[in-house]
C-alpha cells in the first residue's frame, strides 16, 4: 500500500474502525474541488461525494450535505427537510465544527457527531469517492456503506447543475 502522510493515514484508520476497508488514495493532483476530484481520479463528475456543511440560521447547528459533484444543494428543499432556515457555512464554522478544511471535509470523522443528510442521486452508483481530510486525499465507498457509516437519512435535495466549478 502506498505511504499515506498523517492525515489521510489517520482519515484510513477510523474508516477500518467504521468497518469499510477501501483504499484511501492521496492524489499528486489537488482534489480540492469535486471537478479537480474528478480529473485527478478520471472518473464522472457525478461520482464524487461533495460534503458540504451547512448552518442552521436559529439553532446554529452545522448539519453536513453530501450531495453528487454533479449536483447542488436546493437551500429551500434543505430547508424544509430540517424544518429550519439554512445558510452555507463559512470557513472558520466548517474548520470549527468539523475539524477539517473545505475541500478536504471528510463524510465522516469530525471531532464531533453531525446530523448529516444524503441526496439520492448518490446511490445512483456502484462506487462514489470523499475527501479523506486534506485537499489531495480521496476514497471510495459503495453509496450503502456511507449511508450506513454517515448514519445519514436520505433525502431528495438535489438541484439541476449550474456551470460553476464546485
Ligand atoms: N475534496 C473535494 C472533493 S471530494 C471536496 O471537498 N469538495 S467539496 O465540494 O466537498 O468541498 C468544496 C466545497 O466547499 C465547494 O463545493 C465549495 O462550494 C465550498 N466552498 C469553497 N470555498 C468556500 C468558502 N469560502 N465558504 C464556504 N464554502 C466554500
Amino acid at each position: 500500500m502506498e505511504e499515506l502522510s498523517r492525515g489521510p493515514a489517520r482519515f484510513a484508520e477510523e474508516l477500518l474502525r467504521l468497518g469499510v476497508t477501501s483504499a484511501v488514495r492521496e492524489m499528486p493532483e489537488s482534489t480540492r474541488t469535486a471537478a479537480e476530484a474528478a480529473a485527478a481520479l478520471g472518473c464522472d463528475l457525478a461520482q464524487i461525494v461533495k460534503s458540504l456543511i451547512f448552518r442552521s440560521v436559529v439553532g446554529d447547528e452545522a448539519v453536513l450535505v453530501l450531495v453528487s459533484g454533479a449536483d447542488r444543494v436546493d437551500e429551500s428543499r434543505l430547508a424544509r427537510v430540517i424544518g429550519e432556515e439554512v445558510e452555507r457555512a463559512a470557513g472558520r464554522f466548517v474548520r470549527d465544527r468539523t475539524g477539517y478544511a473545505i475541500g478536504g471535509v471528510p463524510p465522516v470523522g469530525h471531532t464531533q457527531p453531525l446530523v448529516t443528510y444524503l441526496d439520492e442521486h448518490l446511490l445512483d452508483h456502484a462506487l462514489v469517492w470523499a475527501a479523506a481530510g486534506t485537499p489531495r486525499a480521496v476514497f471510495s465507498v459503495k453509496p450503502a456503506d456511507l449511508v450506513r457509516i454517515t448514519s445519514a437519512k436520505v433525502v431528495a435535495v438535489a438541484a439541476a447543475q449550474v456551470p460553476v466549478a464546485d
